[in-house]
């Protein structure tokens, strides 16, 4: 019998990689997609395996975080053995805009997933995606035992939906494992963040059709690794003997600054050319350093990055040279995004 999965938040960046994870490993994946008004499976439309064929194991529902009722519905009738919860407002500098939806679907929809998961009774396990962002302004380096100090509207609901999957574990003897994630990045990642953003910019600016590329603060040190490999510490969370909570990154900090000058550089480009301080992109706090980690994970769960920043960078500006070529040459499907 093949294994049940459902995933919140699978037309997003991690979403997409996991679900190709758990088709690969033999697994039926359920997705929660949500209303939207313009198409939004984009990253998942190469997997095309429509509910209609007699080998399908991807189906997608329509379903929202903010709707208890239809999660609920959703977990009885697809009794999944595993679920991610990867469903988020999940932009830092937008939960500043609208702290109150992200507290509701960020925060308040972990727990809501975690009830109507608990209500099932069926023994599933449960995977939550936190995050790096909840260490805010604890310095480096951070791990499992590090202080919590969020330093915006989505890290507070990352800390509330973190403390709620312990609480489940701890109450109701449920297995959730929280994912302490730190950066990840793709050519799938979302074009309003900022890695994505300067990639983007780079190729654009390559080929002619952009000129400028506004920013906010180049200082703050992040920890970047590749999505495709966050999501396999997710499925290996979810097959140990107890669920605990691991710190999933690569240990290595750079500056967005030095992302900028890397991907600059991989074309031939000086930055400074191009490159614009925009204010609006200030955050009203920060988060200055987050570098992880991640040595629990490797030992329990003998996980390890394996794509270093400038092998990333790398990555990432070709795949955007690629796609602009794709679309100036009117290829439609774009099955590597
Ligand atoms: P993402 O690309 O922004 O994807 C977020 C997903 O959540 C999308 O599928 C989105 O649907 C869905 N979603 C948003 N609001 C929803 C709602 N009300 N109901 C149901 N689904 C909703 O995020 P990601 O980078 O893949 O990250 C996955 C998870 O890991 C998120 O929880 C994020 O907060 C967390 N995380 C990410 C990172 C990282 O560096 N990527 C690091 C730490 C933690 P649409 O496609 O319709 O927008
Ligand atoms: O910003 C600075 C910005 O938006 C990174 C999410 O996946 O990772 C992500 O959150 C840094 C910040 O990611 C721009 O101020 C400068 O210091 O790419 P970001 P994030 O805020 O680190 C964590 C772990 C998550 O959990 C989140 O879901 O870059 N920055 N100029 C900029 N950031 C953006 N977005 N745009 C700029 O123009």
């Amino acid at each position: 019998m093949s294994r049940v999965a459902l995933i919140s938040g699978i037309t997003g960046q991690d979403g997409s990689y996991l679900s190709e994870l758990l088709l690969n490993k033999g697994y039926t994946v359920h997705g929660l997609k949500r209303r939207s008004s313009t198409f939004n499976t984009e990253r998942i439309d190469q997997l095309d395996v429509h509910p209609r064929q007699e080998d399908a194991r991807l189906f997608l529902h329509y379903s929202d975080l903010s709707d208890p009722a239809s999660l609920s519905s959703l977990i009885r009738d697809i009794r999944p053995d595993e679920i991610y919860n990867l469903g988020a407002q999940s932009h830092v500098r937008v939960s500043f805009d609208v702290p109150g939806y992200t507290a509701d679907v960020t925060g308040l929809g972990a727990l809501r997933m975690l009830e109507a998961a608990r209500a099932a009774d069926i023994g599933c396990r449960f995977y939550q995606a936190s995050s790096s962002e909840m260490f805010g302004s604890t310095p480096p380096p951070q791990r499992e035992d590090t202080p919590f100090h969020p330093r915006s509207p989505y890290a507070c609901a990352k800390v509330y939906a973190y403390w709620t999957a312990v609480n489940y574990r701890e109450s109701w003897g449920m297995y959730c494992a929280n994912g302490i994630l730190f950066n990840h990045e793709s050519p799938r990642r979302g074009e309003n963040f900022v890695t994505r953003k300067v990639t983007r910019a780079v190729a654009r600016i390559e080929a002619g059709i952009q000129d400028k590329l506004y920013l906010g603060n180049l200082d703050p040190v992040r920890d970047w690794g590749y999505a495709p490999e966050y999501v396999e510490a997710m499925w290996l969370s979810l097959q140990q003997e107890q669920a605990d909570d691991y710190v999933v990154a690569t240990g290595e900090g750079h500056t967005v600054q030095e992302f900028v000058e890397t991907a600059f550089a991989h074309v031939g480009l000086d930055w400074r050319q191009y490159v614009v301080t925009d204010p609006v992109y200030f955050r009203p706090a920060e988060v200055d350093a987050l570098i992880g980690d991640s040595g629990k994970a490797r030992r329990a769960l003998g996980w390890a990055p394996k794509t270093h920043f400038a092998d990333l960078v790398r990555v990432m500006v070709d795949a955007d040279r690629q796609l602009l070529e794709d679309e100036r040459m009117g290829r439609l499907v774009r099955v590597d995004r």
